[in-house]
């Protein structure tokens, strides 16, 4: 069954024709999402704290409450790994029962790994490290609003900093050992797009072994399964699982014999760009100067590992499948990561603008809106409704709006951000999007989405960059 709207609650209606009216809406999902400290990604579908839906919930909150905002990553911060990885769930402890699968005893990382934090519940893996763009973003809020709240804020600036420091060490180092400049990923989970066509090649190749007996709890919150990944999907991602468990979530063995290993282009290019805002927070809190050599050490390095995974005929980035020794050659948003890491020559913006515009993305004749598909149309893979094949996702034109900016494409960025939020004032704040008729998909009242919006609402594309 889809996530129920409470009728009487009109701002859980779709937002109205006016992005006027999207601000308070988006407001309301974050408001009543909030579980205090931090907030669920979606109602009912994912009851846990999220890695990267927190940090873009963050950087929402902060125009919001800043304070609550810190607040939702100092208690992702709580869930940080001895390795300095975040993890990518923290499990809720009174999260309705049979809510969500794997659950805290199925990844059951605290008796396997000393790594694994005592006070919390996590999941083994990591998701996109986007979380230093919400640090910032929140020091970015705090500036003009009375010198107590900057100090408040530059205190959690200082405390954050050693956690984020730590949590890109552990990227640049245990999810990089060939020092390529790009992150290693263990599984579909870890690129938060897990069914993508990215990963069929790699995943065909897993074969499946005994698996515990499990439930799926995901199909009761969406009104049609095809919206999700399939059983033989999830099959195969726990099996991974259980893979990832028989080796203690040990790394180096994982590196030795896992059969999922690949350089995510996607993931690599949000660490270089959140190494960019790590940066600045040093800037900001004045550290030594060694770190900051170090940090932009890791930013030059994952420009050139990105550099070395174009694809001059597809004009994208494409990931590349370490075991098999081969690219995912599939074009799908994550072909943008070169964009998205910034510091481009000319030429390499012009071509990854033409693809962006084209048919293979934003401009599809059959799109209701002009947004890239998290998938092209053009891939055999392509499905417009099931979870990361095919659908728009509101997060992903976050993403490539703030990198539009930052490359200095001020109007394009601007007709990216009038269409993102009139996609969410015709349609709420739906998990993904039906790329074709704009129809909402997955869960209702998604927060990340509530977040974006807030974001694209309090930024003026002609002014920043
Ligand atoms: C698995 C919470 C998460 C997002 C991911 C998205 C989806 C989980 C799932 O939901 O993943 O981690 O159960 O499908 O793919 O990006 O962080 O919103």
């Amino acid at each position: 069954m889809r996530e129920e709207l409470d009728p009487g609650d009109t701002e859980s209606r779709s937002a109205s024709e006016k992005p006027a009216d999207v601000n308070p809406l988006a407001a309301g999902v974050l408001r009543r999402n909030d579980l205090r400290t931090w907030t669920k990604p979606a109602p009912n579908l994912y009851p846990h704290q999220w890695s990267w839906d927190s940090a873009f919930i963050a950087l929402g909150l902060a125009h919001l409450n800043n304070r609550r905002a810190a607040q939702e990553l100092e208690t992702l911060f709580a869930g940080q790994w001895a390795t300095g990885k975040l993890p990518h769930i923290i499990f809720n402890p009174e999260a309705p029962p049979k809510s969500y699968f794997p659950d805290a005893e199925r990844w059951n990382s605290s008796a396997l790994s000393s790594d694994a934090p005592s006070e919390v519940r996590t999941s083994g893996l990591c998701q996109p490290p986007i979380h230093a763009i919400a640090v910032l973003r929140i020091w970015e809020t705090a500036q003009g609003k009375g010198k107590r709240r900057v100090d408040i804020t530059r205190a959690f600036l200082r405390d954050s900093y050693p956690r984020l420091l730590a949590w890109h060490l552990y990227l640049a180092t245990t999810r990089d050992p060939e020092g390529s400049g790009l992150a290693t990923i263990y599984h579909p989970w870890e690129s938060g797009t897990d069914n993508s066509p990215r990963w069929d090649a790699a995943l065909e190749k897993v074969e499946v072994g005994d698996l515990p007996p499990y439930t799926r709890h995901d199909l009761q919150h969406v009104a049609d399964p095809s919206h999700r990944p399939t059983d033989e999907e999830y099959q195969r991602y726990l099996w991974l699982l259980e893979l990832l468990k028989s080796k203690r979530y040990e790394e180096a063995a994982i590196y030795e014999s896992h059969p999922f290993l690949i350089k995510d282009v996607l993931f690599s290019a949000i660490l270089v760009a959140a190494n960019e805002a790590l940066f600045k927070i040093a800037e900001a809190v004045g550290t030594p100067n060694e770190e900051r050599k170090l940090i932009e050490g890791w930013i030059e390095r994952g420009r050139r590992g990105l550099d070395e995974r174009w694809d001059p005929d597809l004009k994208l980035c494409v990931d590349y499948d370490l075991r098999a020794k081969e690219s995912a050659r599939v074009r799908t948003v994550a072909g943008f990561a070169p964009l998205i890491a910034g510091g481009l020559n000319p030429e390499r913006l012009k071509d990854l603008l033409e693809t962006l515009d084209s048919p293979t993305f934003a401009g599809n004749p059959r799109l209701r809106w002009p947004l890239p598909p998290s998938t092209s149309p053009k891939e055999p893979g392509f499905h417009p409704r099931s979870y990361w094949r095919g659908p728009t996702w509101p997060v992903a034109n976050w993403l490539l709006w703030w990198s539009l900016l930052r490359a200095g494409e001020h109007d394009r960025a601007e007709k990216m951000r009038q269409t993102a939020l009139d996609q969410l004032a015709d349609g709420g704040f739906a998990e993904y999007f039906e790329p074709f008729t704009g129809e909402p998909l997955g869960s209702s009242d998604q927060s990340w989405t509530a977040a974006v919006a807030l974001d694209f609402l309090s930024t003026n594309s002609a002014e920043s960059g």
